[in-house]
């Protein structure tokens, strides 16, 4: 049992004859502490909306009605050993589990030590790392997969101790692992969050992995102002999950924290003895409107109000402890006086406090531990010693060749990765693989091959057909300290786990003011030129990631640069979106030998394709062996010499390379797959516009798709998709201008 810490100092017990009674397991003191904790919980809610309408603090949203869930399940658990996905109305939840009144009150004025945030969030958007509460977001029910992956992540270190184990020279310099075997996750969401599918998936897996995960659902009949029979088919959740296998299943009173502290000790128990996870629908109310942007008597009227009153947990457990002469009136009075006292003094303090400075505002966009554009990362003379001293000359290999052994190599070195995504895995039923029945799948392109048979099934394994699921999942783990490699099978089928990929994945460590991290590697098969993929295997897309400050993504073209540049994304400390054009996988330009178990590329480091005179194009992925071929038939018909250069990382990107050629030839064409319109080529297209017009002897110049799909007939594809022609037109245009 936890042992609760509020900076509030325990009265005196009431009535002396219960001293030895327990209730449920819990002692009266235990029960006045629990009292407490809900007094200051609520308490402080309306002191934040004193505030809020001080104009004091910006935004506020209670937990009140909530409390009594929150309290039992921190008594039930343990802080700063089991982990916690808590969502807004958990205020009594984080009291309980030992954060400070002060503390969240820093974070409602904003405080630079604001120690969830320092200042970005809004309150009661808990995240204290030392108390293994992550942190948390405002999209609601991003935090379940997350939670799942965090669980999944506990029971990996468990069985594979010396992953835990800090290595060198990578990121596990900066990821310090804690876990132990019989830890739980405990995540808790709204009744209308029910209605995300990322709950269902989490659910799904969390039955499906038997995963010690405690899903506590506060079910206060309303989301905003819409009420529980709209969200839940039938009006019940309990109901719809009770089907999912390995759970335990309680639903009650939410307003009692003896029974719900019943429930969540079972429920703990169960866990704990890997018996699976469980969830706890705990029906509650809530005495204040949404929050204070919302008024709830315009959709909620006065007898509706009133009647939920009376089932107030905090006057309820009020009137169980005078009932049962825990404590008396006095002694009531007694501890309310000095939850005011203490709040008044955490208020006056939390009001000086001083607020984040704006030059701090890019810090922890990225990881301050390690930089990718480093000269660290620049293995590329090791590599040209290591093979002249070999003597041999090996053969080359392709893009999708490179890409499987860098992974192989990887996996080798650091047991702290795993792979996950759809058909990854080469067999998920592991007995055809022992039994030497098949030979096994390793993903939809191969790309994963053998990678299970190596390093075994809890290593490298099959997800749902979820892309949520993948990215959230990853997210979660990679906060615990792993380091997931995940795959979304084709580029066209990544938006499911667009909100993870946008709202969570790259703003974990800035909105947590560096508290927490999730170096993700997503790896990502994208682009056409398939002949036959039509619009749904053949879409780019890259800049709308581009666009998503936080977010490393990668654009390889030839098989040594993929092969470098996906073990710099997994070594740093970074989420990086990988992306695989698929056309390249097997071409034969770019084809290389393996350049060695420490071949790396940094980031933002351009690669001069080809050096020239006259233009220079700027261009990445499967436009690059298309963009030479132009480039090479332009200087063999007019002379023209054209610089090509290969970004190969697209955010962050060389815009010094950039800048050195085309002060040197004074005209640029960017080219790129993706359609023309709001793409890549426009940033860089402004930029140089911007900074290098003095520079220009023509305007700048872009080749890109037509705002098109890519359709399904060669004839057609080859129309949409910038070809050898249209380069080759484009460049001379721009030469000649
Ligand atoms: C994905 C997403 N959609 C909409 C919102 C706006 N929003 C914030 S809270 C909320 C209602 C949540 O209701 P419920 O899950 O029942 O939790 P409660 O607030 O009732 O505790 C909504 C719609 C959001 N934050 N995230
Ligand atoms: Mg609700």
């Amino acid at each position: 049992m936890a042992t609760a810490k509020t900076d509030i100092k325990p009265p005196a017990l009431a009535g002396s004859k219960q001293a030895g009674k327990t209730y449920q397991g819990l002692t009266a003191e235990q029960l006045i502490n629990a009292y407490r904790i809900m007094y200051t919980s609520r308490r402080l809610d309306d002191r934040e909306i004193m505030l809020k309408r001080q104009q004091k603090i910006y935004f506020q949203i209670s937990g009140a009605g909530h409390e009594a869930v929150g309290v039992a399940a921190a008594f039930a658990l343990k802080p700063a050993y089991d982990w916690f996905y808590p969502y807004y109305r958990d205020r009594a939840l984080c009291l309980a589990l030992g954060v400070s009144p002060y503390e969240m009150l820093l974070q409602a004025v904003g405080a630079a030590d604001d120690p969830s945030s320092g200042g970005r969030q809004m309150p009661s958007h808990w995240g204290y790392p030392r108390l293994n509460i992550v942190t948390q977001s405002s999209p609601t029910g991003t935090q379940i997969l997350q939670a799942i992956g965090c669980a999944e992540a506990g029971r990996y270190f468990a069985s594979h101790p010396n992953a835990a184990e800090p290595g060198a020279g990578d990121y596990r310099q900066f990821k310090n692992v804690s876990f132990h075997g019989d830890e739980i996750t405990y995540v808790s969401l709204g009744d209308g969050t029910t209605s995300e599918g990322e709950f269902w998936e989490a659910m799904n897996t969390a039955s499906n992995r038997k995963l010690p995960v405690i899903f506590s659902v506060e079910d206060n009949e309303y989301a905003i102002s819409v009420p529980v029979e709209v969200q839940t088919a039938g009006g019940n959740i309990s109901r719809l999950v009770a089907g999912f296998p390995n759970f335990h299943f309680e639903e009650l009173d939410g307003t009692d924290p003896v029974a719900m502290y019943a429930a969540f000790s079972r429920s703990a128990a169960y866990c704990r003895a890997g018996e699976g996870p469980s969830f706890i629908h705990a029906h509650v109310v809530r005495p204040y409107s949404h929050s204070l942007s919302d008024d709830e008597r315009l959709y909620r009227p006065d007898a509706e109000r009133q009647d939920e009153a009376s089932r107030d947990p905090v006057t309820r457990m009020q009137m169980f402890l005078i009932r049962e002469g825990i404590l008396d009136e006095k002694g009531v009075n007694q501890l309310e006086k000095q939850v005011e006292d203490e709040l008044q003094q955490a208020v006056d303090r939390a009001l000086q406090a001083t607020p984040p400075t704006p030059d701090t505002i890019t810090r922890y966009v990225y990881s301050p531990d390690i930089d990718p554009t480093s000269s660290e990362f620049a293995t590329e003379r090791v590599m040209e010693v290591a093979q002249a001293a070999d003597g041999k000359k090996p053969a080359p290999k392709t893009m999708a060749d490179l890409i499987n052994t860098t992974l192989r190599d990887e996996m080798r070195r650091d047991p702290r990765i795993v792979m996950f995504g759809e058909d990854v895995a080469d067999c998920s039923r592991e007995q055809y693989l022992q039994q030497k029945l098949i030979k096994g799948k390793g993903g939809v392109f191969k790309l994963t091959a053998g990678l299970q048979c190596d390093f075994g099934s809890d290593r490298v394994f099959n997800s749902p057909l979820a892309e949520a699921n993948i990215v959230g999942r990853a997210v979660g783990m990679a906060t615990r300290g792993l380091k997931p490699v995940v795959e979304i099978q084709f580029f066209d089928y990544i938006w499911p786990a667009m909100m993870q990929l946008r709202d969570e994945l790259p703003l974990i460590r800035w909105r947590s003011n560096n508290g927490f991290s999730s170096p993700v590697v997503v790896r990502v098969a994208i682009g056409g030129y398939l002949t036959g993929g039509a619009i749904y295997h053949s879409q780019c897309g890259e800049s709308i990631f581009t666009h998503i400050p936080g977010l490393r993504v990668v654009f390889p073209s030839n098989a040594q640069d993929a092969a470098g540049l996906l073990r710099t994304a997994i070594r740093s400390d970074d989420p990086v979106l990988f992306l695989e054009h698929k056309r390249l996988y097997r071409e034969t330009f770019g084809r290389a030998p393996y350049p060695g178990s420490d071949y790396m590329v940094p980031f933002a480091k351009a690669k001069i394709v080809q050096p020239g005179t006259d233009l220079t194009v700027i261009t990445y992925g499967a436009v690059v062996p298309r963009a030479l071929q132009a480039a090479q038939k332009l200087e063999r018909e007019r002379g023209i010499r054209v610089e090509l250069l290969d970004l190969r990382t697209l955010n962050p990107f060389d815009w010094e390379a950039i800048s050195a050629s085309v002060r040197k030839t004074n005209r640029a064409l960017v080219a790129y797959e993706d359609t023309l319109s709001w793409g890549y080529g426009a940033e860089i297209a402004a930029r140089i516009a911007d900074q290098l017009f003095e520079h220009l002897d023509a305007p700048v110049r872009r080749v890109a798709a037509q705002d098109t799909f890519v359709a399904y007939h060669p004839s057609l594809e080859n129309a949409i998709l910038p070809q050898v022609d249209d380069l080759l037109r484009a460049m001379k245009a721009l030469a000649e201008f």
